[in-house]
């Protein structure tokens, strides 16, 4: 780009949009054990031991949570966390990625 020196832009407005947001979905199942549930929560969503609850018990009963919300990247990492986690201890605990 060239410009010369009296043509430089000036930002003019400070007002810079948000990043889209994506939540972390956990899906219900018969097989993955509550415990299981809430050491995801409170390991790969930094959640309380009381949110953790809540939220497993949110999902057992409606079928589907959110387990947080983060840019697209971060919701990516930790969905494939979740889910390698999950394959690594047998229990078959879906996470899906959604537009906030
Ligand atoms: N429904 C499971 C059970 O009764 C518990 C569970 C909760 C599994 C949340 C998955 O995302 C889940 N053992």
């Amino acid at each position: 780009m060239t410009q010369s020196h009296d043509q430089v832009k000036e930002r003019v407005s400070t007002q810079k949009k948000e990043p889209p947001q994506y939540k972390v979905v956990l899906l219900n199942d018969d097989y993955t054990t509550m415990e299981f549930v809430i050491l995801v929560l409170e390991t790969v969503f930094d959640r309380s031991p009381a949110e953790a609850y809540q939220i497993m018990m949110h999902v057992h009963v409606n079928g589907r949570g959110i387990a947080g919300v983060y840019t697209w990247e971060v919701a990516e990492t930790k969905a494939e966390k979740v889910v390698s986690l999950a394959r690594e201890s047998g229990f078959p605990l879906k996470a899906v990625t959604e537009e906030a």
